[in-house]
């Protein structure tokens, strides 16, 4: 069934930049886009349908390329505490912190996690998000991460959005293996990856490297054993320290590395050479109150695509807003407008290995697109949060 799409203006963010058509339409063959450009070229056939879009700007669906979004329980209680002065120390040490979410995670059923994970993402999705990744680790075993993984292949079939996942199980050390890190990441590469790969589960592999969670060693031995299990893999890295991680994860070509508030400048240049994603999180820059900035500079001079996301998260990023996230690397870590839509378009596509058929408004891709009542694209950075009115089509259909 093919539809016109017409009375538009287009930021297609094809090539990365925001490639506008002006008076602009848009033909729509089942689920992918057939035909795109300006209204006067349009091809006159007699479509199934015609919807006006009434001078509406057309973006690419949003891709949210880094989340936590599956997990139990809430944080909201510690972040109460913290502005009332405890310290972080003190409320891990009363077992708070990710050893809180993981025992109300390992406590929930599977279908109490797809409710409330669904909850959150109906949010994502309403802000014009169609594409979201999602990780698992906060199970931290065999069985919890299965069930975690469960979930968010439940919601990919669910929900109008394409979902794909990430085990994240060297994210923290289970309390079943305290003092015994390298235990557990053996554990990880022998029994764990193994199973929810052979499961169907897994899209891509990612870890936590940092002085508090795993090291660059440790790091390394997942990233071989993803690759033995011919998964693509992402990295947690320089968000508290600088480790060469992000260069490490570059080394193993991985689809992004992630955070990078330490990152050096020889990061940069090993993640540009290699085509590694910088996925940026300004989300928990802010509710960490950091003052590292993201080196910005070293990553336009290597070539670095940069991405953007919300890292969705119970305790360093509880964001339900794409959209926030792109004033926030505006205002925060000073990326321009285009630069921050392409962040949460093409470039978090590349992020997820997608590239090739979600992220810009390009024939032959998916016609995941959002029809944005506003006056320029910018608005899209300008506007802190809301809901702005907004029609949105995932694989051509439009979402009620
Ligand atoms: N970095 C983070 O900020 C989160 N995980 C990670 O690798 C923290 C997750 C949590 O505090 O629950
Ligand atoms: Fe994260």
């Amino acid at each position: 069934m093919k539809t016109l799409w017409k009375h538009c203006h287009v930021a297609s963010m094809a090539g990365g930049g925001y490639s506008i058509i002006e008076d602009a339409a848009i033909v729509t063959s089942g689920e992918l886009i057939e035909w795109i450009g300006p209204q006067a070229d349009a091809p006159t056939e007699d479509f199934a349908a015609v919807v006006d879009l009434d001078g509406a700007w057309v973006t690419p669906g949003l891709i949210d390329c880094h989340t936590h979004t599956v997990f139990g329980g809430n944080r909201s209680g510690e972040f109460e505490q913290r502005l009332k002065g405890v310290s972080y120390a003190q409320i891990a040490a009363a077992g708070g912190g990710i050893a809180s979410t993981v025992r109300a995670t390992r406590a929930a059923s599977e279908d109490e996690l797809f409710a409330s994970a669904e909850q959150r993402l109906k949010r994502l999705l309403q802000d014009g998000v169609t594409t979201v990744e999602i990780k698992s680790g906060y199970g931290l075993d065999l069985e919890n991460e299965r069930k975690i993984l469960r979930v968010i292949r439940r919601l990919g079939t669910l929900m109008p959005a394409t979902v794909r996942s990430t085990c994240l199980a060297a994210h923290a050390l289970p309390p079943e293996y305290k003092d015994r890190s390298d235990d557990y990441i053996h554990h990880v590469c022998s029994e764990m990856l193994p199973a929810l790969a052979a499961e169907g589960l897994v899209d891509a592999v990612d870890a936590f490297c940092e002085y508090l969670a795993f090291s660059p060693a440790q790091v390394e031995q997942v990233f071989i054993c993803a690759g033995q299990l011919g998964l693509p893999v992402k990295l947690h890295a320089e968000q508290l320290s600088s480790l060469a991680g992000s260069s490490l994860a570059a080394r193993y070509q991985a689809l992004s590395a992630d955070h990078l508030e330490f990152m050096t400048e020889a990061d940069a240049m090993a993640m540009g050479a290699a085509g590694t994603v910088a996925v940026l999180l300004p989300g928990a820059y802010y509710f960490l109150r950091e003052t590292q900035l993201p080196p910005m500079d070293a990553l336009r001079k290597h070539g670095v695509d940069i991405a953007i996301a919300t890292d969705l998260n119970p305790g360093t990023s509880p964001a339900l807003s794409l959209r926030l996230m792109l004033n926030m690397a505006c205002t925060l870590f000073r990326m321009t407008p285009e630069e921050a839509l392409a962040g949460v378009t093409i470039n978090a596509a590349k992020a997820l290995g997608l590239g090739d058929t979600h992220g810009s408004l390009e024939v032959g891709k998916f016609a995941d697109f959002v029809a944005w009542k506003i006056e320029r694209p910018a608005d899209l950075a300008y506007w802190l949060g809301g809901d702005l009115d907004k029609r949105i089509v995932r694989h051509g259909i439009e979402s009620v």
